[in-house]
Order: structure tokens, then C-alpha cells, then sequence
């Protein structure tokens, strides 16, 4: 690929500040309308996190998303599987500690696709630079209820600090984060997040989502 496209495709995550994360479970109305609707409201980049969902209907599932985020001209990732990135067509998957280190998922999915990863400590950011992720999840910022972490696991605005002051690479603040709590993560030095369920869960997606966001422009 040439060097062009390389610095335009690493333009487009650096510009997206707020991250959705679409779980069918989580979601009122189902999440084709919360991603739909955050679409329409400003979202930039999506990631599809689907745990319970077979293969083939999250491949499915998986074309949609695709199709909406590709008219929307948003990033569309996968959570967990860089076969299935692939297989749509996804700009890129996330991984967590547990999965695929870097090295494997990039054979998988090339070099064209963004790799992300979950932090929860300075270690685990440093290290996952060094791996080549393109961006960083850094969390859990708050309590959540939509992933399981022990009191010990929680980050908290301290570690959003550090990163801050160290990863140059485009990282989201996740875990946690509503429209109450926005402020003192930007605070804190995040220029990004990312969030699941006070989108998903809510009556309307796409006023959440333009709350969030007029919140980057003060
Ligand atoms: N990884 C760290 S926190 C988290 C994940 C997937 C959950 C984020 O969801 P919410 O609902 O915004 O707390």
C-alpha cells in the first residue's frame, strides 16, 4: 500500500472521537436502529460486539453493519474475530488481552486493516504499541456493567493520565462513560471515547450521541 494511503486511512481514526460499540443485548430498540441513528447523529466509527450470535448470523449481521457504516463513510470494526473482518470487509477488529496477540491477527487481516486493543494498564499500552496495534481501547475509566472486571481491574481516570502523557497512537477512553461523566475524562486528557451502553440502552441513540459530541466541541 502505498504511503498515501497509509497516512489518509490513519487520518480517518485519528479524526473519530466518539466510538461505538453495538451489542444487539444491550440495545431497546435492537442495534441496527442505535447504529443507524448514531450514524445519522455523527458517529465516525462503529465497532460490532456480538457475543452470542452465531457465526453465520454475525456475518449477516456483519453485512448490514458494513453496508450502513460504508453509505455513512464510518470505520467499521469487529470485536474478537479477524476471519470475520475479513469476511465483510471490516476496516479493521479489536482484540483484547486474552485474544489473538497482534502479530497473528495482522497475518489475518494484512496491513490495511486497523488492529485495535484493550488495555487496562501503562504496561499493556506500552507493550501493545510495540506489537503495532493502530489504536488503543484504555479502561475501564468507570464501573460497567456491560463487561466483567473485578474492582482491581478498574483503570480509573488516573490511568487515562498516564496514556495521556505517553501513547502518541490514537487510543479511546472506555468504561463507563455517560454524558455526566464525559467532562472529566476530556479532563483527564482523553481526545477520545469510546461507549456502549449509554448509546445502545438509550430511548433515543442519536440524541445521546449528539449530546456526546457537542460536549468534544466546547
Ligand atoms: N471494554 C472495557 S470497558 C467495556 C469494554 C468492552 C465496556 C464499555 O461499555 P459501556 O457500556 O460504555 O460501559
Amino acid at each position: 500500500k502505498s504511503v498515501l494511503t497509509c497516512v489518509s486511512s490513519q487520518h480517518r481514526l485519528e479524526d473519530c472521537q466518539l466510538y461505538l460499540l453495538a451489542s444487539e443485548n444491550l440495545c431497546h430498540h435492537g442495534s441496527g436502529p442505535a447504529i443507524r441513528e448514531s450514524l445519522a447523529a455523527g458517529v465516525r466509527i462503529v465497532q460490532i460486539r456480538e457475543k452470542e450470535l452465531s457465526d453465520r448470523r454475525l456475518l449477516e449481521h456483519g453485512r448490514r453493519v458494513r453496508k450502513w457504516t460504508r453509505e455513512a463513510g464510518a470505520i467499521l470494526i469487529m470485536n474478537d474475530r479477524p476471519d470475520l473482518a475479513v469476511a465483510i470487509d471490516a476496516d479493521g477488529v479489536h482484540v483484547g488481552q486474552d485474544e489473538l496477540p497482534v502479530r497473528e491477527v495482522r497475518q489475518i487481516v494484512g496491513s490495511r486493516r486497523f488492529i485495535g486493543v484493550s488495555t487496562h494498564n501503562i504496561e499493556q499500552a506500552r507493550q501493545a504499541v510495540l506489537d503495532g496495534a493502530d489504536y488503543l481501547g484504555v479502561g475501564p475509566t468507570f464501573t460497567t456493567a456491560t463487561k466483567n472486571f473485578t474492582e482491581a481491574e478498574y483503570a480509573g481516570l488516573d490511568f487515562v493520565k498516564q496514556v495521556a502523557a505517553e501513547i502518541t497512537l490514537p487510543w479511546f477512553a472506555i468504561g463507563g462513560i455517560n454524558a455526566d461523566n464525559l467532562s472529566a475524562v476530556l479532563e483527564a486528557g482523553a481526545t477520545r471515547v469510546a461507549v456502549s451502553s449509554v448509546i445502545c440502552n438509550h430511548e433515543h441513540p442519536g440524541e445521546m450521541t449528539r449530546d456526546l459530541l457537542e460536549q468534544f466541541a466546547r
